[in-house]
């Protein structure tokens, strides 16, 4: 096992996502790549479905990455790193290499929950040697800002608006982790760019073990959920201390929370600090806040502070 990252000096200096792309500013997605890469280091391959990150990081003939990086249509991500994989397999056979290369896919979470399920069950089903991470800014964010079936309850997206006979996104979020985890895979696990040092290692634990890691990475969207461009990381703290983005993993089917909450923080303060809750009314938050109640109390969150 690697050693765990926690302070500074622990990281590599090194930035593997080279400055100059083009994500929007304040985005929490870059930050979650450079941390992400931090962890890994050079000895890894990346492959990115279609979406932000591709889009913005990769602009003909110019590379933000500065490791291998290959864009792959929406649908298909983890199936294009299980070939990498096994293509690596049969190299290192032939050169009887034990240095073992991380491959990593990276989509979003259109490209996750949506379009690359069937790539990514399939993937998680066979058990090959990879890490998928979703970066989830609950949305299609790079064609508009479009739901997704990550969209959480009563957001207003360009395809879910609020108005007199709708509040914003009418379902639930699906939950993409209960869905990886009934694979049967060895580790997955929620991180946020707001606790890098829990985003760090979990990125190193998913690396390190034999078998399908699924990561769950919420990146908050200052263009998409309508929030001052400084917010992004106070903005998934708030995510975390409300409650609605629990930190944990699960290690063969062990569930262990990572960062405990032992006051939540009203949902109220969330919803009010993003365009894409404004419509709403103190009777929708309380029921949000009832749904954060439950959510809490599965995963064993303090009470709430009053
Ligand atoms: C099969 C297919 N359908 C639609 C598109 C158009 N498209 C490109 S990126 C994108 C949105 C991606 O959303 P998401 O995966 O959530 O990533 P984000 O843009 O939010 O980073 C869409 C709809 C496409 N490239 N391929
Ligand atoms: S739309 Fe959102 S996720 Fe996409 S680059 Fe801009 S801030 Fe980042």
């Amino acid at each position: 096992m690697s050693t765990a990252f926690r302070t500074l000096k622990d990281l590599p200096k090194e930035e593997l996502l080279a400055p100059g792309h083009r994500l929007c500013a304040g985005c929490t997605v870059g930050t979650t790549i450079r941390q992400i890469l931090k962890a890994a280091g050079k000895n890894t391959v990346v492959v990115s479905s279609t979406g932000c990150v591709e889009v913005a990081t990769t602009y003909f003939p110019q590379s933000a990455w500065r490791i291998p990086w290959t864009h792959v249509a929406f649908e298909n991500a983890a199936s294009v790193a299980s070939g990498i994989q096994h293509g690596m397999a049969a190299l290192y056979r032939k050169k009887k290499s034990d240095e073992k290369v991380n491959i990593i896919a990276f989509g979003g979470d259109g490209g996750t929950f949506d379009i690359g399920i069937q790539a990514l069950s399939g993937a998680l089903e066979r058990g090959e040697d990879f890490v998928y991470i979703c970066y989830d800014n609950e949305a299609y964010m790079n064609t508009g800002v479009q739901r997704s079936s990550a969209t959480p309850y009563a957001a207003a997206t360009t395809t879910s608006p609020p108005g007199k006979l709708s509040k914003g996104q009418n379902r639930d979020k699906k939950d993409m982790m209960a869905i990886a985890v009934a694979h049967g895979i060895p580790y997955a696990a929620t991180a946020c760019p707001s606790y890098p040092y829990d985003l760090m290692n979990k990125t190193r634990r998913a690396l390190d073990v034999e078998g399908p890691a699924f990561l769950h990475v919420l990146t908050p969207c200052p263009t998409g959920w309508r929030f001052d461009i400084s917010g992004g990381i106070e903005m998934g703290k708030l995510a975390v201390l409300t409650g609605l983005w629990p930190l944990y993993e699960v290690v063969d089917g062990k569930m262990k929370l990572t960062v405990q909450v032992p006051r939540r923080e009203p949902i109220k303060k969330y919803l009010q600090a993003q365009g894409r809750f404004r419509h709403l009314k103190p009777e929708d938050i309380a029921k949000i806040q009832e749904k954060a109640d439950a959510a809490a109390a599965k995963f064993g969150l303090g009470p709430l502070r009053q």
